[in-house]
């Protein structure tokens, strides 16, 4: 007996030792600021406009937001060419509307995470003016190099065969200085030198200058190109192309996933842990983004010596790995794949879009938003929301015209026909708030991008009023999500046919069952043909935007039929749940007698 209340002990602090940190539970929502709401009647959201939103983050269960490149910028790539790491660019207002917007938001227990854009500055930062002018301190704050020599005499080639990821050569010839500069970006992108100790400690004063004035921590943008080769040697070709502009030219294994990039962001990681200890408060933290694949991505989490790196790199399997077409099959082996490779200790996290890539809800179809909505919200970990994915909000992929495009990586294509797929314009269009002119979003005669004219309909405050909308249904899982069971159960998933997932959270007493139907056609299941034991008697906890089964309805778990794409997340009926909690009272009772 002494041994079970051990054991009961144990399990206790178990459940204690189990309370998570804000961040790994956290339900995070990106603003791309030029798009959220426009305080000032100019066409370009600003922070005044995100300060008066924040009570709408609030409603929807968001708990921290990470907001896109606020910072002084020319603009050249809406932001992530930064001139002045220190400042807000005017387009979004001032420093005080930034403390103000930190100050509201700690208010209503929401955090802010900055973009944080270390790959490059901006041609016009002074630091680059300087390194231009051979200033001694900033000669080599930038990549010079002198080139080759070229044999047919005249201006020296570029050093190597690098090419930049907008489709040019990675060298450009500065005139004044007389050298190459690298970029992996655009030549206005000009990339910093990372070797070199004066931008490494001058990079980590803006990290601690921003936590000191509210930051919760950081996303690092980009960070797979920070360091290059010193020998700058060749790429070696991969024969896709001959076309020495293009990026699919070479391979890039000396210019991409070095292992000094890992080491920076542990240096990083220690001066965030230093502030944390001498700032007692919010834990500030550090997510990474790079487009790497799964072994290069679990690197970021922790170094070989088990020493924490980010706090977690961004999960972009529902981005690139699945789609429309996957089998509920490829659902379970990829996701089953990625916890399979996850560390030990480490955080997971789910994102479904950002402003790089295409809407979900126009990559999955709008039939599948339900269904992968559940994924974000209820799978283990963190999630990312971009915004107006909780509202459905769609691409306005054919109605932006040549004119109106203002994306560099559509322009660069200098294609009036062919740019459309290679544009991220139509997923940074307005916030739909409502159907008056501009969406509500703006008061200008003309905004920044047109507003997606499927507006009128696809609003919020449509979906206020619509009990079935998306916005209601995000609502009720980002409130099913701060349940103890989805904040720390376990997980198991299960292919029940082609076209239906699902996956089981377990924690103590309590399983919830998730079934989605990605198909189009009707299937029936049997709950427990996943693996757990479950009662005859389902209840559902909630339903899709567009099922027929609501919160409530009691389901016989040996046969529950999904209709098309239906998602419904289901938990044991009550009358059963509470048998067993009185059998657990019941044993603690005895426990109790026994000892006392
Ligand atoms: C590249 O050029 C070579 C020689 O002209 C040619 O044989 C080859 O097919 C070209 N490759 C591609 C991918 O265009
Ligand atoms: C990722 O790429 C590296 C280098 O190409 C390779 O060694 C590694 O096996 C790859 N990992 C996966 C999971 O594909
Ligand atoms: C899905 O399949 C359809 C029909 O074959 C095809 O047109 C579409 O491009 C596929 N989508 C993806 C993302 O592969
Ligand atoms: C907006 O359009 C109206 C009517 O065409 C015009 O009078 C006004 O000056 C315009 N405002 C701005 C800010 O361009
Ligand atoms: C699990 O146990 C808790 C606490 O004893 C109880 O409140 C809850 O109803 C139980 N749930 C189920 C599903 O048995
Ligand atoms: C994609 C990436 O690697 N990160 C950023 C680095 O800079 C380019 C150019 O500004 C941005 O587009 C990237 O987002």
């Amino acid at each position: 007996m002494k041994q079970i209340l051990l054991i009961f002990l144990v399990v206790a602090s178990v459940a204690i030792a189990q309370d998570k940190d804000w961040w790994e539970t956290a339900n995070f929502y990106q603003i791309y600021p030029r798009s959220f709401k426009d305080s000032d009647g100019d066409g370009v959201g600003d922070l005044k406009g995100i300060i008066s939103k924040l009570p709408y983050l609030k409603e929807l269960g968001v708990t921290a937001t990470w907001l896109s490149p606020i910072l002084k910028s020319p603009q050249v790539d809406f932001g992530y060419d930064i001139q002045d790491f220190f400042n807000v660019d005017e387009i979004f207002g001032t420093n005080a509307d930034l403390a103000l917007m930190f100050s509201e938001a700690e208010k209503l227990g929401i955090k802010i995470i900055m973009d944080f854009v270390p790959n490059h500055t901006s041609d016009k930062h002074e630091w680059f003016i300087k390194s231009v002018e051979r200033d001694p301190e900033y000669i080599n704050y930038y990549v010079w190099h002198d080139g080759k020599p070229n044999p047919e005499g005249g201006r020296n080639l570029p050093p190597n065969n690098w090419q930049a990821v907008f489709a040019t050569r990675a060298w450009t010839w500065n005139e004044k200085r007389g050298q190459y500069y690298l970029h992996q970006f655009a030549a206005g992108q000009p990339d910093l030198n990372f070797r070199n100790p004066k931008v490494v400690q001058a990079m980590k004063d803006v990290l601690s200058h921003w936590m000191t004035m509210g930051a919760a921590g950081f996303r690092i943008d980009a960070i797979n190109h920070l360091f290059e080769v010193e020998d700058f040697r060749d790429e070696p070709l991969t024969g896709w192309t001959n076309d020495t502009n293009n990026y699919g030219y070479t391979h890039h294994y000396y210019t991409k996933d070095l292992d000094e990039t890992y080491n920076m962001i542990s240096e990083w990681r220690t001066l965030i842990n230093k502030f944390n200890e001498d700032n007692p408060g919010n834990t500030r933290v550090l997510f990474t983004e790079a487009y790497a694949n799964l072994t290069f991505t679990m690197k970021y989490y922790f170094d070989e010596a088990g020493k924490p790196r980010a706090h977690f790199p961004f999960n972009f399997l529902l981005i690139e790995n699945l789609n429309e077409n996957s089998s509920a099959n490829e659902f379970k082996t990829k996701i089953d794949e990625w916890f399979a490779a996850l560390p030990a200790g480490a955080t997971s996290n789910w994102v479904l879009g950002n402003h790089d890539k295409p809407r979900f809800g126009s990559r999955y179809g709008t039939e599948r938003i339900d269904g992968m909505l559940m994924l974000l919200l209820l799978l283990p970990g963190v999630a990312v929301t971009y915004n107006g994915d909780e509202i459905g909000m769609l691409d306005y992929r054919y109605g932006i015209s040549w004119e109106d495009t203002v994306d560099p990586q559509a322009c660069n294509t200098n294609d009036p026909v062919n740019f459309v797929w290679a544009s991220r314009d139509p997923v940074r269009t307005p916030f739909q708030w409502d159907a008056t002119e501009n969406a509500g979003f703006s008061t200008a005669n003309e905004t920044w991008l047109p507003v997606n004219d499927n507006y009128r309909s696809l609003n919020l405050a449509a979906q206020r009023e619509d009990e079935d909308s998306f916005f209601k249904y995000y609502q009720r899982l980002s409130t099913l999500r701060t349940n103890k069971v989805f904040q720390n159960g376990d997980f198991k998933s299960h292919a029940f046919n082609d076209k239906v997932f699902s996956f089981q959270r377990t924690y103590q007493n309590e399983t919830y069952v998730v079934l989605i139907n990605f198909g189009s056609a009707p299937y029936t299941v049997k709950v427990n043909d996943m693996g757990v034991n479950f009662p005859e008697k389902a209840e559902v906890v909630v339903g899709g935007s567009r099922s027929c089964n609501k919160a409530g309805d009691i389901l016989d778990s040996n046969a529950i039929t999904l209709k098309a794409y239906n998602a419904i997340v289901i938990m044991a009926n009550s009358a059963s749940a509470a048998v067993s909690s009185l059998i657990i009272l019941i044993a603690g009772f005895l426990i109790n007698r026994f000892f006392n």
